[in-house]
C-alpha cells in the first residue's frame, strides 16, 4: 500500500512537470533549474496562475461564469477532484484544466507556508481579472487611462512577483527585506507584461482584446486598429514608442531587484525573463512590423542571453547593450525623443 501511494505520488508529480513542459515555452527550463526547496512551490504556482489566465483567456466561456470562476479560483485549489468541465477553445492550456485534479492533489503537498502564498495571490488575481472583465477599468472594450493600465498589469503580473517574492522567502533562499519592497517585486512584473503587451499588438487584437492604454494610443488616432494602415505608418511609429518610454521606467527597479538576489539558481530564474525583454524591447522600438505580425528575438540570440545571464555584471552588460540600441535607434523627430532620452539617463545612473 505505502508503495503504492509512493508511486501513485511520483506520478502526480511528474504529470504536473509534463503540463508545466506543455503550457509554457519560457518559464519552464528556469523553474527546474531551481534549487530543491523551491522548485515544486515555484511549478505549482505557475500551473495554478496559468489555470486561472485560461479561464481569463476564453473568450467562449459565458462571462457571469467566467467572473464566478475567477473570483472563487483560490477555493478551487483546496477542492480535491475538481476539474473543469465547460467546453472552450480546444487550445493546450485546457487540457491543464480539464486535468485540474490533478494540480490541485500537488498543491495540497506543498507545505501550508507555500500553499498560503500561493491562495493569496491567486485570489487578489482572479477578483483584479474579474473587474476587468466586467468592464470596470475600462472604457468599451479598451483601458483607459496610464493608471487603468499599470493596476492591470499588477494584478496579472506584478503579483506574479509579490508570490515569488514571497515563496523565495518562505524557502529560505533570499531574504524577508526583498519581499517587503512590493514596488521592486512589482516591477519585475511589469517590465515583463507590458514588453509582453506591446509585442503582441496584432495578435491580441486579431483576438478582440486591446491592452494599450487609451491614454497613450489616443494620442496618435481615432481607433485602436488605425495603427494596422499603412497611410498612419508614422504615427503609429510615435505611438510605439510612446509605449516603450512606459515601460523604460520600469528597468531602474528591475536592475535594483535582482543586485539583491543571493542564490544563484533564483538569479537565473529571475533574471532570463527580465534580460528576454530588455532584448524584445530593443528589437521592437521603431519597428512597424509588431502592427503586422508576431515578432520574436531570434532563438540564437535568446540562447545567447540564458547562457549570459550567470551574474549581476554580466546581466548589467546586457541591459547597457540594448539600452544603448535603444538610444541608437531613438530620433530627435519622434515627439518622445526627449523623455526617451531622460529616461535612458535615468537608466544610464545604474548600467
Ligand atoms: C509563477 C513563474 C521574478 C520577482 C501564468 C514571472 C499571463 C508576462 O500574455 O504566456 O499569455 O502570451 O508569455 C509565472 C517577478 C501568470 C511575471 C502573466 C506565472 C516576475 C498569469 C510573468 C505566469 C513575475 C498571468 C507570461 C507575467 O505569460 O503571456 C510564474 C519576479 C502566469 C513574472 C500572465 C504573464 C506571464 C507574464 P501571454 P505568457
Ligand atoms: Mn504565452
Ligand atoms: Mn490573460
Ligand atoms: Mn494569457
Ligand atoms: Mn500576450
Ligand atoms: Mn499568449
Amino acid at each position: 500500500k505505502r508503495l503504492q501511494q509512493t508511486l501513485a505520488k511520483d506520478a502526480s508529480k511528474k504529470r504536473c512537470y509534463d503540463f508545466l513542459n506543455m503550457t509554457s515555452r519560457s518559464f519552464a527550463a528556469v523553474i527546474q533549474e531551481l534549487d530543491d526547496q523551491l522548485r515544486d512551490a515555484v511549478c505549482l504556482f505557475y500551473l495554478v496562475l496559468r489555470g486561472l489566465d485560461t479561464i481569463e483567456d476564453d473568450m467562449t466561456l459565458d462571462l457571469d461564469r467566467k467572473v464566478e470562476l475567477l473570483r472563487s479560483f483560490d477555493q478551487i485549489i483546496y477542492k480535491k477532484g475538481w476539474t473543469f468541465t465547460e467546453n472552450g477553445p480546444n487550445e493546450k492550456d485546457r487540457a491543464l484544466l480539464v486535468h485540474f485534479d490533478v494540480v490541485i492533489d500537488e498543491f495540497l503537498r506543498l507545505k501550508p507556508e507555500f500553499q498560503s502564498v500561493i491562495a493569496n495571490i491567486t485570489k487578489l488575481m482572479g477578483n483584479g481579472m474579474a473587474d476587468y472583465a466586467t468592464g470596470e477599468h475600462r472604457e468599451n472594450t479598451s483601458i483607459a487611462t496610464i493608471k487603468d493600465f499599470d493596476l492591470y498589469c499588477h494584478y496579472v503580473a506584478g503579483l506574479v512577483g509579490y508570490g515569488l517574492s514571497d515563496l523565495f522567502a518562505a524557502s529560505g533562499l533570499e531574504s524577508e527585506e526583498l519581499a517587503k519592497d512590493k514596488a521592486l517585486s512589482n516591477s519585475m512584473g511589469l517590465f515583463l507584461q507590458k514588453t509582453n503587451i506591446i509585442r503582441d499588438y496584432r495578435e491580441d487584437l486579431d483576438d478582440g482584446r486591446q491592452f494599450w492604454p487609451r491614454e497613450i494610443w489616443g494620442k496618435y488616432a481615432d481607433n485602436f486598429s488605425d495603427f494596422i494602415k499603412p497611410e498612419n505608418k508614422l504615427k503609429a511609429q510615435h505611438c510605439l514608442s510612446n509605449m516603450v518610454l512606459n515601460v523604460l521606467n520600469d528597468v531602474p527597479q528591475v536592475l535594483t531587484y535582482l543586485s539583491k538576489l543571493k542564490n544563484q539558481s533564483v538569479f537565473n530564474f529571475c533574471a532570463i525573463p527580465q534580460v528576454m525583454a530588455i532584448s524584445t524591447l530593443a528589437l521592437v522600438f521603431n519597428n512597424l512590423d509588431i502592427y503586422q505580425r508576431n515578432i520574436k528575438i531570434r532563438k540564437g540570440e535568446a540562447v545567447k542571453l540564458i547562457l549570459d545571464s550567470t551574474d549581476m555584471d554580466n546581466v548589467v552588460a546586457i541591459f547597457r547593450q540594448y539600452v544603448f540600441e535603444i538610444s541608437r535607434k531613438n530620433e530627435a523627430t519622434d515627439p518622445n525623443f526627449m523623455e526617451i532620452s531622460m529616461a535612458i539617463g535615468r537608466i544610464e545612473q545604474w548600467i
